[in-house]
């Protein structure tokens, strides 16, 4: 049993049975010890970035974290966008980088770097093994900060020769898990004053505030308080669809987000955070709140959430039943293709327990209004705004539940940064319907070069916007990496591959020519 052995079973105890890796020569001991465990799945990725996004995708659903495999300081420094939307996720993740042999650092060579200084900003938790002795030990630390409060990401730097180092074995067993925070009664007294004092309030949540009982009852608060109920702008997931609460999430543009608020008086957040926008525009505010308006925090991320909204339930009552969306199917329009057309297209098809991943950026900002009466899905989010989250998240999705539908509303210029997800779902099987929004530029830049006042594109500025020379054809290269994929330029032809698609299991991508 040598360290990196030791390490297989700690993740193994603790019910993580999943790897999402990119090896390097400094992890082979790692490799090696994950070749003796038949109990762990390890699924490649074939760059970091898709690594990281699909252990975040995977841990929102999973509900546990997985590990990934990074290859040292550069490897992890690829994986670091989607490590950084993870972050803002609140997901349970254990990475696992690997590093020279203690003794080797000195030399300095090529791949020396200074993973600690890498890790930290992405990181709720960085350690070294320092030790095949530590491994044990600095395993269960990770595990305990991936698992503390709403979840974190811990970084676990492990040098080769900890690694390869036998090493005393006792069998490791569960880690007790640290409990959620039970939410503070004066605040929750607080709260319930708010909504009794007949001002404008909304009740702004995210995280595990946002699952379909949770809501139920916050929908009664709200019916009985004359409160509103508004989810963050970005949330790592979401249950909604028919038979469920409809909750509207803030507003991405910033003008709609400012008139969302324009008359609350009140805010009572739920592990959200007080709305700000999403980037400082000249002359506009950066809070999305009147000045007057008075913020209290129910519940921090950290808290339990369900127990703080059951707590404000007891305080100031409910109304008997919430309010659920009926099943709707609006009617398809016919012709040209939009994201509208779209949506409805989706709103009718979903099946029943769909996981859609949306990294849609602008061709998705209306999809709420069009399915709340969809089958019921969840819904996950980009939530830290760094491009390339989708297809490596819907993959992860999938690895986590099998036996449900994956569907990826995929923006195209985001898509082209992790677009080698695709082959890790052609390789694992994957069941993900990834629908390719091709409106061949980056159409939300071209928005907010006109919103922060620079004016409209120019020749250097298109160059810099526009993505149709040449136009990307991403049913030959979905094709290239083992997945079947089709072209919709009509709503017609847009509902027929989508019956397709639904219809059959495994990976299919349907370039949409919006
Ligand atoms: C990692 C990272 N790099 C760059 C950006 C800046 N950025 C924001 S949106 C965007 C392009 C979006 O284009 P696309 O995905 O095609 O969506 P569309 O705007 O066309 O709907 C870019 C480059 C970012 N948010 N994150």
């Amino acid at each position: 049993m040598n360290g990196a052995d030791l390490l297989c079973e700690t993740l193994l105890a603790n019910g993580i049975d999943t790897c999402f890796a990119n090896p390097g020569t400094s992890e082979m001991h790692f490799v090696a010890a994950l070749d003796r465990q038949p109990r762990m799945r390890c699924v490649l990725g074939l760059f970091e970035g898709v690594v990281t996004g699909a252990a975040d995708g995977y841990a929102r659903m999973a509900e546990k974290p997985a590990v990934t495999l990074l290859h040292t300081g550069p490897g992890l420094a690829n994986g670091l966008a989607n490590l950084h939307n993870a972050r803002r996720a609140r997901t349970p993740m254990v990475n696992v980088v690997g590093d020279h042999a203690t003794y080797h650092l000195v030399h300095d060579a090529p791949l020396t770097s200074d993973i600690d200084a890498l890790a930290r900003p992405m990181s709720h938790w960085v350690g070294r093994a320092e030790a095949a002795e530590a491994v044990g030990r600095r395993t269960e630390e990770a595990i305990r900060a991936a698992r503390a409060g709403a979840g974190g990401i811990s970084t676990l730097i492990l040098p080769a020769d900890a690694a390869w180092t036998e090493t005393e074995f006792t069998p490791p067993v569960a880690i007790t898990l640290p409990t959620p925070s039970a939410p503070d009664a004066a605040q929750v007294r607080q709260a319930a004053a708010l909504l009794r004092n007949g001002r404008a309030t909304t009740i702004l949540v995210t995280g595990t505030a946002l699952r379909a009982p949770q809501m139920e009852i916050l929908d009664r608060i709200a019916q009985k308080t004359g409160a509103r109920v508004l989810a963050q702008q970005a949330n790592g997931r979401m249950q909604r669809g028919a038979g469920r609460v409809a909750v509207d999430r803030v507003p991405y543009v910033i003008d709609l987000a400012l008139a969302s608020f324009a008359t609350t008086e009140q805010v009572i957040l739920v592990g959200a955070k007080a709305p700000v926008g999403f980037f400082a525009y000249p002359g506009k505010p950066g809070s999305m709140l009147p000045e007057a308006c008075t913020v209290l925090e129910l519940a921090s991320p950290d808290h339990d959430l369900p127990a703080a909204i059951e707590a404000l339930a007891d305080e100031v009552g409910m109304a008997p039943a919430p309010r659920l969306a009926p099943r709707h199917r609006p009617d398809l329009p016919t012709g040209k293709l939009t994201p509208d057309a779209i949506a409805i297209a989706l709103a009718g098809a979903m099946p029943e327990g769909a996981i859609v991943c949306d990294e849609s950026i602008t061709s998705g900002r209306d999809f709420f209004r069009t399915t709340y009466g969809a089958a019921p899905h969840d819904f996950l989010q980009l939530t830290g705004g760094a491009i390339g989250d989708g297809i490596p998240m819907a993959t992860g999705a999938a690895v986590a539940c099998p036996d449900r539908k994956v569907i990826g509303l995929q923006a195209d210029g985001s898509g082209m940064y992790t677009v080698q997800g695709l082959w890790t779902q052609a390789r694992e099987k994957l069941d993900v319907l990834t629908i390719v929004f091709a409106n061949r530029r980056y159409q939300i830049l071209h928005g907010e070069l006109l919103n922060v006042g620079a004016g409209p594109a120019g020749e250097n500025a298109s160059r810099m916007l526009d993505l149709d020379n040449p136009a990307i054809d991403w049913v030959q290269m979905a094709n290239a990496m083992g997945v079947e994929a089709a072209r919709a330029n009509t709503v017609e032809g847009f509902r027929d591959l989508l019956r397709t698609a639904l219809a059959r299991k495994g990976p299919f991508l349907i370039e949409a020519v919006i």
